[in-house]
């Protein structure tokens, strides 16, 4: 499981689930609205928004097969109260997606987008976070589509939302946004270790007004 979450105990004894989370080890897909097709053709992921140089950047699917490689084993949390242990993805790290794509230096908080404008926003540090990919693969095979083909992204220390499926776009952002969740009412920052599950638990400082 993932060392890098917050809300680990003084002792270093912390529990292998976050709080009023329970093993379900079929990793059943969850999402909201229909599975996308998959074009290749048609296909792109962009990065847009308050980049270094102020231009956007663009890969076709050939190209971002061609990105250097990552893999990573997480522990997955809905906050519907399920975790699938020991997950194995494959992909391309966060870090060197941005090393590609450099952010302005006022970049605080990233927007993940997906097909039909569902989308989740998080810290620029959360998703730069070590572990964090932008998948193509999971348990050693090419994504199936309904979790997420051909590209998701997986940002284990967070509740599930945050894993956009067939992620298409991440709009780099000087201010926060809440995303398609955090607008309908779950939190804007989802630390599962500190049971963040809905909007009302949040302190200030932790979301957009
Ligand atoms: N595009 C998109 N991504 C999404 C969702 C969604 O509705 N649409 N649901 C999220 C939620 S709530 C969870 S728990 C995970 C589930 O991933 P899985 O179906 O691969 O288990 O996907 C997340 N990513
Ligand atoms: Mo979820």
């Amino acid at each position: 499981m993932s060392e890098e979450t917050d809300g680990s105990g003084a002792d270093g004894n912390r529990p292998r689930l976050p709080p009023g989370q329970a093993v379900r080890h079929e990793h059943k897909p969850l999402h909201y609205g229909r599975v996308p097709a998959f074009r290749p053709d048609r296909w792109d992921f962009r990065i847009l928004g308050a980049t270094a140089d102020l231009g956007s950047y663009r890969w076709t699917w050939p190209e971002f097969s061609r990105l250097p490689r990552a893999e990573a084993v997480h522990d997955f949390h809905c906050v519907m109260r399920f975790s699938t242990p020991d997950v194995p993805w494959g992909g391309v790290s966060s870090a060197a997606l941005v090393a590609e794509a450099p952010p302005a230096p006022e970049v605080t908080h990233v927007m993940a987008w997906g097909e039909y404008g569902y989308s989740a926003n998080m810290r620029l540090d959360d998703f730069l976070r070590e572990g964090v990919l932008l998948a193509t693969h999971r348990y050693g095979e090419p994504l199936p589509p309904e979790h997420g083909a051909p590209l998701r992204l997986v940002v284990p220390h967070l509740y599930g939302w945050k894993s956009v499926k067939w992620l298409r776009a991440v709009e780099y952002m000087t201010a926060d946004r809440r995303g398609f969740w955090e607008e309908r009412g779950y939190h804007n920052r989802a630390d599962p270790w500190r049971e963040q599950r809905f909007s009302y638990q949040e302190e200030p400082g932790e979301g957009p007004r």
